[in-house]
This record gives structure tokens, sequence and C-alpha cells, in this order.
């Protein structure tokens, strides 16, 4: 059956990031994904974003391909240790000619280039001076979003300083199930308050600089009480606060979501607020799937999340869900989760919440190229949007996470989310059933 019309103007797109695509790690500075993937026993089979995909030299190849996609936008993200390799100071200019190539290349074919300043490779020198715990980050942060945006700022055409800092929150610094690999647990939360700040002082940046279309990729999920009771529903709501509110009460209200996290935060927290509540022109999501949540001791089997074992002492529980198919990364499909999503954030943020983009959304499956499983996912969700859409969510666009596959962070390259295959020996691209079948949408749609 074919999907029912979008509206008039919607953008359709593809995302990925420069760690997990670029590879050319011998022409920039060391980032902590290079650390950590250099570490034993972090990222599976000890794969590294080393070559990665050779996006870095194969861009013209990938571009190609979005062009016979028929997308209108490629998000992709900038690796801030490739233009400024100890963080600040010096730039490498070799480093910014690479995106600019890349952005001519995107605006020849007319695909809008859409950045993202930061998916979670930070320069190693800005990590050893602390990195997201340290104030200062986030001002280096903003000058780096003014080095790029002074060369990129003309033709770029969506811009979002972050992506999913709760991520980065709690799998970087609070679990270490990623980069750099920090097992601070609440102690992590300044990680969260600078990484906001950062966005606030990027996105003010970047407005002087002359961009418009500023916004922001979160990462949310709809969070299901395991149970009706009191104990449950008590967890629920406080992992609910610390994944979602806690990155877009900030942003679209200038208010923590209470006042013992306002209190959590370092520094002058009222100031800082003002600059992270700066008024953005849309606000992305990230979108996979739920969680289930449980008082702890609740879980039969121990917390794992994307492989690492949870620390004890949570104050939530993550029983598995059930009675849902499942990607080859193990994760629920669950299309009517990204409908929940977007009516709790219109219901939680009402007319604050600017028109939605879906920045990403996506799944692993280890099809080489007849992935019919991949085509009925994307095709649920979409679906899904529509009725988001048809409520009255104003969403304008929608981006598939990858173009390719790529180095899926801890778990290497064993995890698939492409819609173009990659031989990771030889690099070769393959276009699967699903390139097909969002390039034959696409054209339904235009
Ligand atoms: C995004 O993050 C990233 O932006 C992107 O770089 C990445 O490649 C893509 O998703 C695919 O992973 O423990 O089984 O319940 C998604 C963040 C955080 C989503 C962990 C899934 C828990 C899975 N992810 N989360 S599970």
């Amino acid at each position: 059956m074919t999907l029912p019309r979008f509206p008039d103007g919607f953008l359709w797109g593809v995302s990925s990031s420069a760690h997990q695509v670029e590879g050319g790690a011998d022409r920039r500075g060391k980032s902590t994904w290079d650390t950590f993937a250099a570490t034993p026993g972090k990222v599976l089979n000890a794969d590294t974003g080393q070559i990665a995909t050779d996006h870095y030299h194969r861009y013209p190849e990938d571009v190609a391909l979005m062009a016979e996609l028929g997308v209108g936008a490629y998000r992709f993200s900038i690796s801030w240790p490739r233009v400024l390799p100890t963080g600040s100071g010096e730039v490498n200019q070799e480093g910014l000619d690479f995106y600019d190539r890349l952005v001519d290349e995107l605006c020849a074919k007319g695909i809008a280039p859409s950045v993202t300043l930061y998916h979670w490779d930070t320069p190693q020198p800005v990590e050893d001076a602390g990195g997201w715990l340290n104030r200062d980050t986030a001002f280096r942060f903003a000058d780096y979003a003014e080095t790029v945006v002074a060369r990129l700022g003309d033709r770029v055409r969506m811009w979002m300083p972050l992506n999913e800092p709760m991520v980065v929150t709690l799998f970087g610094y609070a679990v270490g199930a990623h980069a750099p690999g920090r097992e601070l647990m609440f102690e992590a939360l300044p990680v969260a308050h600078h990484q906001l700040l950062a966005h606030g002082l990027a996105t003010r940046v970047l407005r002087a600089g002359g961009a418009g279309n500023i916004g922001i990729a979160n990462h949310h999920v709809p969070v299901w009480p395991a149970s009706g009771s009191p104990a449950d529903r008590g967890a629920a709501d406080l992992y609910d606060g610390l994944v979602n509110d806690m990155f877009a009460a900030p942003v679209l209200t200038g208010r923590y979501p209470t006042d013992e996290l306002a209190a959590a935060m370092p520094g002058p927290v009222a100031e800082d607020l003002e600059i992270i509540s700066t008024p953005l022109d849309w606000y992305g999501v990230n979108y996979y799937l739920p969680s289930r949540v449980a008082a702890p001791g609740a879980a039969t089997t121990p917390a794992v999340i994307d492989g690492a074992a949870m620390p004890d002492g949570l104050p939530f529980d993550f029983p598995v869900i059930d009675g849902y198919p499942v990607t080859d990364f193990g994760w629920p499909v669950v299309p009517d989760g990204l409908c929940q999503t977007l009516t709790m954030l219109a219901d939680r943020y009402g007319d604050r919440l600017p028109p939605v983009y879906i920045t990403e959304n996506g799944c692993a499956y280890h099809d080489e190229v007849h992935d019919e499983r991949r085509i009925e996912f994307l095709d649920g969700h979409l679906r899904a949007l529509h009725r988001s859409i048809a409520d009255g969510i104003d969403v304008r666009g929608y981006f598939v996470w990858s173009i390719v596959d790529n180095f899926e962070w801890a778990a290497g390259y064993s995890q698939r989310f492409g819609l173009v295959h990659v031989d990771f020996d030889t690099l070769a691209r393959t276009k699967k059933d699903s390139f097909h079948w969002y390039r034959d949408l696409i054209k339904a749609q235009s």
C-alpha cells in the first residue's frame, strides 16, 4: 500500500556523522572516540573509526548516491578535531577545505547541507582538560562554531550545534559505554548542563554569523512504566525526567524540569538558562525505541543498555519489552512510539515547541541487499509519523539514519543501519532494496 501524502514541502533526508563515516583519521586531530576505541574491550571486535567508510575520500560517490535517491537534505556532522586539532587555536585549513568541498558538492546537486557541529567526537586535548565536566568546554565549542560559520555559513541550510546530549551524558560519562568511558553515575549531571550551555552559546554565535534555521537533535524515548504500581510509575517518571525533559525543557522553556535538578547543576544556572533557551527555529527528534522502566529489583535480567551492564544501585530497572519484532540489534520495533514521543513533546511544551524534524530514525539489520525488514520498519514509522501530522503536530521533515552502513559506536561494524551496504574490506557501496524503496517514495511524494 502506498504511503499517505505528506505536507507540501516536506523535507526528505538522510543522516550520518563524522566519526561514523569519514575515516581520514590521519588528517585530523585525535578525538575521544579514537582513544576509547584503542582501549581494549571498549568496542566490539576492537573496531575503530580510523577508516570507517572512507567518506573523507569517497564523498563524491556518496553524494551521487544521495542525488540518485532524490533527497532534499543531507545531515552530516563536522569533526571538531578535524577543524581544530587541539580543540581551539590553530585551524586545520585542510580540514575545513574538506567540508567546503562537501558542501559545494551537495549544493551542486540541489541537496541542502544540514550540519551538526558535535556528534560525540570531542578533541582529546579538550577531554584532557576535563571535557564536558569543565565549563570552559562550552566556550571553546562556541569558538569552534564561529570558525565553522565563517567558512560555511553562506551555504549551510540547517544547523544543529548538538546531537543527543543525553547520550553523551548517560553513556559517555554516567555509565561509560561510550567515550570517554567515565562511570560517574549522578556525578555526570554537569555534563548535561555544560553541553546545553554550549548549545546556547553556539546558537547565538551562529546567528551572529548570519546563520538561520537552527535547532537541536535530541534523543527521545517514550517511557513505559512496567506496571501501574506507584513504585514502577515513580521510577519511570524519574527516568523520563532525566532522559527526556532534562534536555528539552531547558532549551524550550528556560527551566530544568525540577528544582532539584536545577540545584544539582554547576555555575550560574539561572543566567545560563537564559542562554540555553535562545529561541530555535525547529526542534529535532531522534527516535529509535521506547524504554520500559520499573523500580529497582523488578527486572528478571540484569540492566543492560547497548550491551553495557548498568551499574548496581540505579533507582530504576529496564525489564525487556516483549511482544514486538526486534531488529538485529535486539531493539523492539514500535512505530507507535514515534507518535507517543511527538505527543509527549506537544503536550509538555505546547506553543513553545517549534516545528519538528525527525533528525534520525532507522534500524540495524544484517541483510546485505534484500532488506525487506528495513522497508517494513521505515514504512511503519512513516505511517506513524503521518498520523502525528494528521493529529496536528507540525513536522516538517524526516531523515533516515543512515545513508551508508557505518561505525556503530561500541558495536563497531557489527550493526548495519545503511540504505547502502558497505563492504568494510573493499569499501564498495551497494544499494539495498530499501534505497530503491526510499527513492520511489520520495519521487511519489514530490
Ligand atoms: C543515535 O543514537 C546516534 O545519534 C547515532 O550516531 C547512532 O548511530 C544511531 O542512533 C543508532 O544507534 O539498550 O537496547 O534499550 C541512538 C542512541 C542510545 C538509542 C541507546 C538506543 C538504548 C538501546 N541510542 N539506546 S537498548
